[in-house]
């Protein structure tokens, strides 16, 4: 309750929203998209600079899967169908996936 000068007495009404719900996407590795172009993709879509794409790479290549960013539902189904495109167009078996968290 807050109770002001006047005596009035408000309820404090909590919020009924549950937050978004929000998505990891991850990158996963395979044998035959080079170190570059992943450094590439994670600088271009995920906003990285060269030196964090790098440690995200090297994770994903010697882990088999790492996060690139967490994201609400709709950009997170951007980011993915962007590296899709990015790495089909360029002919690369890159895959990109997004979990709820
Ligand atoms: N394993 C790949 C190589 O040795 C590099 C790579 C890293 C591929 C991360 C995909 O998500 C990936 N060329």
């Amino acid at each position: 309750m807050a109770q002001f000068k006047d005596d009035t007495l408000l309820a404090v009404q909590r919020s009924k929203l549950q937050p978004p719900p929000m998505f990891k996407v991850m990158l996963l590795n395979d044998d035959f998209t080079p170190m570059e172009f992943v450094v590439l993709v994670l600088q271009k879509f995920f906003a990285m600079t060269r030196e964090r794409a790098t440690q995200v790479m090297l994770k994903v290549h010697r882990e088999g899967i790492g996060v690139c960013g967490v994201f609400p539902r709709d950009i997170a189904t951007t980011k993915v169908q962007q590296v899709a495109a990015f790495a089909r167009r360029h002919q690369h078996p890159l895959q990109c996936v997004m979990e709820e968290t």
